[in-house]
């Protein structure tokens, strides 16, 4: 098994309990001195930064925000003079004003040995010819897989995302090994590379790095498939620091937390108070290592649980099961809560069908109406009244199995759902 810093990796939970706990204090004296806003919260509620003398004593601290951010629009949330930001992104939010962050010179050599430790971890090495299918801009995710894949030493085509043709173009005659993508580009590419006639034995891929938005079991068997690769699961965010956060080894078994870097907290999403480990909640993090913009308790909606158990890939920090949904994108039909991802895992793989959907919600009179489009793999199908029946009467009942729910099911010619090169938008909810 390799490891890029094997210290940091397969620390000792007493040892690591101990670095945490050290750059706990560091960071919150140094956020408290140096972020006006932290200090005002402190202040306001009689919290000196000498009163955290335990991990457990992080609970003190009160919640940080997206909002936070924006009410602190662009550089308010920073703790350092913008003459030491030597880089800034933002989120990929779509409305209002984005969340800016800030990097400092270190903040960003340590955000690439982030990144390299999760190639590694992933299989990934300096043989590898890396295809970076993110979009380059404010968005984290291209930026910081390209500095953490140079700095192991891996050979980077900055494609970026979109031209799908280019990018097969590229993938095929440069011989690329490991692709970067969202899964649902990934899932387009595998279509495109198709569309070209080339087969997968055509290609050297062998590795795909996904993340920035979830996927289930489901997709990832199809992806790994119609690649040819073996697919990891990556997760981080902007306002914490971008990828890097945590992200699978070879044995896909929950994502590795960078724990030397990140305080995990699993919080009840209704009452705010922290959860054991194993039970699902909202993922909370605290930044212990970053310079540019450290945040206290960070609420990051996210919904998933922690695995403190052994890896067989021997790294000792603990996992993060894959993220079941946002707390925000959880959908509320006729009062019963459904995840996207729950819907997915039912379509996803299943006979006659592509696996591309989208969820349309809406109301009729007082009643919420869901219905599920989703594409058929082959046109013939629409040709053939009684199989459509089927296929049709197959899904809205492992729906109604799955979700509790009965759900209208609109088969959809193939091609038919819209594809992204970035996050894919699987909820239209018009109500
Ligand atoms: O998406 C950072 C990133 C880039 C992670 C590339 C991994 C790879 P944001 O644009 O700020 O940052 O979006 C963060 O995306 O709160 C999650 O809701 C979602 N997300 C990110 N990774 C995953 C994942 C980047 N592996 C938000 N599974 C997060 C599920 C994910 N959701």
């Amino acid at each position: 098994m390799q490891y890029f810093q094997k210290d940091m990796e397969c620390m000792s939970r007493q040892k690591m309990n101990a670095l945490q706990l050290e750059r706990l204090k560091e960071t919150v004296a140094y956020t408290y001195e140096n972020v006006p806003m932290y200090r005002k919260r402190f202040d306001e509620i009689g919290l000196k930064p000498s009163h955290i003398q335990t991990l457990s004593d992080l609970q003190k601290i009160p919640f940080t925000v997206k909002n936070d951010l924006r009410d602190h629009y662009p550089f308010g949330l920073f703790a350092v003079p913008m003459k030491k930001i030597v880089r800034v992104h933002a989120s990929s939010g779509t409305t209002g004003k984005p969340t800016v962050v800030g990097y400092t010179k270190k903040d960003l050599d340590v955000w690439s040995d982030l990144i390299a430790r999760q190639v590694v971890q992933a299989g990934g090495s300096d043989e590898d010819v890396a295809q970076i299918a993110f979009g380059y801009g404010l968005f984290t995710g291209a930026f910081g897989l390209h500095y953490g894949l140079e700095k192991l030493g891996a050979t980077i085509i900055p494609t970026s995302s979109g031209n799908s043709e280019k990018q097969v173009m590229l993938m095929k005659d440069f011989g690329t090994t490991l692709l970067v993508a969202t899964p649902s580009y990934a899932l387009h590419l595998s279509e495109v590379i198709e569309e070209m006639g080339y087969k997968k034995e055509d290609l050297k891929l062998r590795l795909a790095m996904l993340g920035s938005e979830g996927h289930t079991e489901e997709m990832r068997a199809v992806l790994e498939e119609k690649l040819g690769v073996l697919a990891t699961e990556n997760y981080g965010l902007s306002e914490v620091m971008g990828p890097g956060v945590a992200g699978e080894c070879i044995y896909k078994q929950g994502q590795h937390i960078a724990e030397d870097c990140f305080i995990y907290e699993i919080i009840d999403p209704e009452t705010g108070e922290v959860l054991p480990d194993g039970e699902t909640g909202e993922v909370v993090i605290t930044t212990i290592n970053k310079e540019g913009i450290p945040v206290l308790r960070y609420r990051t909606k996210d919904i998933s649980y922690l695995i403190d158990e052994p890896c067989r890939c021997g790294r000792t920090n603990r996992r993060m099961a894959k993220i079941q949904g946002r707390t925000d994108d959880m959908l509320i039909i006729r009062g019963v809560n459904v995840f996207p991802s729950q819907i997915e895992s039912v379509l996803v793989g299943m006979d006659h069908i592509a696996p591309y959907y989208q969820l349309i919600v809406t109301k009729k009179g007082y009643t919420d109406q869901l219905e599920v489009q989703v594409e058929l793999a082959n046109a013939g199908l629409l040709e053939s009244f009684s199989q459509l029946e089927a296929v049709e009467k197959t899904i809205r009942h492992k729906l109604q199995v799955v979700l509790g729910l009965a759900a209208k099911v609109k088969l959809m010619a193939p091609k038919s759902i819209p594809r992204t090169a970035g996050k894919a938008k699987r909820v239209i909810d018009l109500r």
